[in-house]
């Protein structure tokens, strides 16, 4: 977790050497989105959709839409989306409370069977009998889960959450066509103890404003044209060629919540924290005693290595279970790769210490800069490699940094899983941004 700023410049060039791939083009939708983004939502961190009271219920309707991928390509999708708004993927992050009773009420538009599962609830109900795996006449395995019935069919789940975590919840029909087509979402279970911790621990405190979603999914763009088209499709060819962080994949990963120009994927994935520290007094402006949070879902076929460069995550819990032992014991654990197997969610919370308080005067960098020829610099640098300061850039060099803040990449370290269909440098990309000390001039 402790750094030094070697690492910092390292990291700073890997990261500048990544951006250089984001295009003006982009750099100026950037800023567009960020003066749209509506003032209801956040523009990072995770966007709940949420009932009040103790039985909320959610509606979600299966729809057909279309999602915008780094190389250009539109890619038509299925998707859960929230009552009768419009498409959207990934299906709403639903957030409930524990000892909830949860009804969520399936719309099937789609010419097919569809259904969701909700993995890790219990006793879940379907129109209110037990949810069962549905067998044709000839005793085969159609359906994981009750069904809705193709062209407006509707089911009826319900169940109690009774253990808080992070869930997925998917098609349980024909689950490699239809989860591959995009019918997936996540389930957030808050502790009794309250909405700032991640389980019924004390030490599972988290920041609420960095509270981060990392959804990891894959597409396979000939299944997709095959379901547009409605052809069969032959899952022996399945073979996955884009990746995605919450439905997008990068440089769109890091825009803004409700971005503009990403109509259909609502869910940004950039980290936007603040330097832990739980020495100051409480009235100071920059005590920050609690750290960061991220909950990591694969709804993929394949691991998903996930590598926040320059920061160990502590590992608390994984599918819905707080890592204890059988009297409370705190069996967490560091980790630097994230590696999330399908199916699974992992929760890992992280503090960024500025742990030796470089400052461009009174504690400089102890490295000879190299010679400008020799470097590149990215977007997202600020000219300087202290947090808080920003210098000046190579002529035609432009940056997207507001105000001195740091930007470490985190990605999927298969490297072969960020691309989409060749193209390198995309997909499951994301950064942290580490805002300088407060009171700055960051919006
Ligand atoms: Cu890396």
């Amino acid at each position: 977790m402790r750094k030094s700023i070697f690492k910092w410049i390292g990291l700073g060039l890997v990261l500048v050497a990544g951006v250089v791939l984001f295009s003006a083009a982009q750099a100026a939708q950037t800023r567009t989105a960020e003066a749209q983004t509506s003032s209801t939502v956040p523009s990072t961190g995770i966007v709940c959709t949420s009932d009040p009271g103790t039985n909320p219920t959610f509606t979600l309707t299966t729809k057909t839409g279309y999602i915008l991928l780094p190389d250009g390509n539109s890619m038509f999708m299925w998707s859960y989306s929230n009552g009768n708004d419009h498409f959207q993927h990934p299906g709403p992050v639903l957030c409930v409370n524990q000892g909830d009773t949860v009804t969520v009420i399936l719309q099937n538009t789609l010419n097919t069977d569809a259904s969701i599962l909700f993995p890790g609830q219990e006793d879940v109900m379907a129109n209110g009998v037990p949810a069962q795996p549905q067998f044709d006449g000839g005793g085969n395995l159609t359906s994981l889960t009750n069904v809705a019935a193709a062209n407006g069919g509707s089911m009826t789940y319900s169940f109690v959450t009774n253990n808080p975590g992070t869930y997925i919840y998917e098609s349980g029909t024909d689950p490699r066509m239809q989860v591959g087509m995009g019918l997936f979402g996540a389930l957030i279970v808050r502790p009794a103890l309250g909405a700032d911790y991640a389980y019924n621990r004390t030490d599972s405190r988290f920041t609420p404003e960095e509270e981060f979603l990392v959804l990891l999914s894959e597409i396979d763009p000939y299944q997709h044209q095959a379901a547009e088209n409605g052809q069969p499709y032959d899952l022996n060819n399945y073979k996955p060629r884009y990746w995605l962080i919450n439905g997008r994949g990068f440089p769109d990963s890091v825009a803004d919540n409700d971005a503009s120009w990403l109509p259909n994927q609502p869910y940004g994935a950039l980290a936007r924290i603040h330097e832990f520290n739980d020495t100051l007094p409480p009235s100071d402006l920059n005590y920050h005693p609690y750290p960061g949070m991220v909950r990591y879902l694969n709804v993929g076929t394949e691991d998903y290595p996930f590598h926040p460069h320059g920061n160990n995550g502590l590992v608390i819990g994984r599918d819905g279970h707080p890592l204890e032992g059988p009297t409370g014991e705190d069996l967490s654990f560091e980790k630097f790769a994230i590696n999330i197997g399908p199916g699974q969610t992992w929760d890992v919370i992280f503090k960024w210490y500025d742990a030796e308080n470089y400052d461009e005067i009174t504690n400089p960098v102890p490295v000879t800069i190299p010679n400008l020829a020799n470097m590149v610099y990215g977007q997202f640098y600020s000219g300087g490699p202290y947090l808080g300061t920003q210098g000046t850039l190579p002529v035609g060099g432009e940056g997207l940094n507001q105000c001195g803040e740091y930007y470490i990449i985190s990605h999927n370290h298969a490297l072969y899983q960020i691309t989409s269909w060749g193209v390198t440098m995309t997909g499951p990309i994301t950064y942290m941004r580490i805002d300088p000390p407060l009171p700055n001039n960051c919006q």
